[in-house]
C-alpha cells in the first residue's frame, strides 16, 4: 500500500510493562524478538527500557542504558531501523550513539530539559507525544474542558517550544498520548477526531497497542492484555483509513493483516 502507515514494533526491555513486562527482559531474547516483528512487518522497532505504564517507578538514566543499548547496537548492527523510547536526554544520546535513528518520548520533550538539544544536534525524527506529567499522578490530571482541542494546542506549544530549541519543524511527528493523562472516554474522543490533530499540519504517530481503554470494552471483561490485540488491529485500521503516518504495536502481524484489508477497502472503492 503507497500511503500504509509505518509500522514499528515494541520492544520493552523491562520487568514490568503492562502487557509484555519481563518477557525481554534479557538483551538476547529482546533482539530475536525484535527480529520476528521485522519479519513480520515491522518498518521501525522501538526499544524502551522504562515503564510507563499507571503508577510505575522511574528508572534511573543509568539502568535504563544498561538495558536499552546493547539492544539497540544489536538491532542496528543488523540494519533495523531502531527508535529509542525514552524521556531521558542521556539515554537518547547513548541509542543514537549506538545507532538509534528516531527518538521517542512520550513526555515530548517536558521530563528532560536537554532532550531538545540533544534531539536537535543528532537530527533524528522525534515523536512528540501529548503528556500532562509522570505516571504516578497522571490519571489525576486528565480533567479537560475539550479534550481534542485541548491536546492540539498542548502539543502546538510544544513543537513551538522544540522548534526554538533547534529542532527542525519536519522532524517532528505529533502522538496524541493514548492513556496519558486521559480516561478511556478521552481517547476515543481524541482517536475519532485525529482531523483537528492534524490542523497543526505535521504528521500522525499512534499507540493504542493492548491499552487499558480497549480491555474496557464489554465483551472483554476478565480478559487478558493479549486479548486486546483484536481491538487494537481493529482500531489500527481505522486509523489507518484515517490516513495516520505511523502505529506503534505489540502484534504487527495482526497489524499488516488489518492494514490488508484497509488496502483491499480502498482499491475497491477506487
Ligand atoms: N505508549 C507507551 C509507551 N511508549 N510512545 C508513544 N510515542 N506513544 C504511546 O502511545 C506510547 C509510547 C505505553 O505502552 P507500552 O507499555 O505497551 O509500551
Amino acid at each position: 500500500m503507497a500511503d500504509r502507515p509505518l509500522l514499528v514494533g515494541i520492544i520493552n526491555v523491562t520487568p514490568d510493562s503492562f502487557s509484555d513486562g519481563g518477557l525481554f527482559r534479557e538483551p538476547d531474547a529482546a533482539v530475536a524478538h525484535a527480529l520476528r516483528l521485522v519479519e513480520q512487518g515491522a518498518d521501525w522497532i522501538d526499544v524502551g527500557g522504562e515503564s510507563t505504564r499507571p503508577g510505575a517507578d522511574r528508572v534511573p538514566p543509568d539502568e535504563e542504558q544498561r538495558r536499552v543499548v546493547p539492544v539497540v547496537a544489536a538491532l542496528a548492527e543488523r540494519g533495523i531501523r531502531v527508535s529509542i523510547d525514552t524521556m531521558s536526554a542521556a539515554t537518547a544520546q547513548a541509542a543514537v550513539h549506538a545507532g538509534a535513528g528516531m527518538v521517542n518520548d512520550v513526555s515530548g520533550g517536558l521530563a528532560d530539559p536537554g532532550m531538545a538539544s540533544v534531539v536537535a544536534e543528532a537530527d533524528v525524527p522525534f515523536v512528540l507525544m501529548h503528556w500532562r506529567g509522570h505516571s504516578a499522578d497522571m490519571a489525576s490530571r486528565a480533567v479537560y474542558g475539550d479534550v481534542v482541542a485541548e491536546v492540539r494546542d498542548e502539543l502546538a506549544d510544544r513543537v513551538a517550544s522544540l522548534t526554538a530549541e533547534g529542532v527542525r519543524r519536519e522532524r517532528l511527528l505529533l502522538d496524541p498520548g493514548v492513556g496519558f493523562a486521559k480516561d478511556g472516554g478521552h481517547n476515543w474522543r481524541v482517536l475519532a477526531n485525529l482531523r483537528v490533530l492534524r490542523e497543526l499540519g505535521l504528521p500522525l504517530y499512534v499507540g493504542v497497542s493492548r491499552k487499558r481503554f480497549l480491555g474496557a470494552l464489554p465483551s472483554l471483561a476478565g480478559s487478558d492484555a493479549e486479548a486486546r490485540d483484536l481491538p487494537t488491529a481493529v482500531v489500527s485500521a481505522l486509523l489507518a483509513l484515517d490516513g495516520v503516518a505511523a502505529l506503534r504495536v505489540h502484534d504487527v502481524a495482526a497489524t499488516v493483516t488489518a492494514l490488508e484489508v484497509v488496502e483491499a477497502w480502498r482499491e475497491a472503492s477506487a
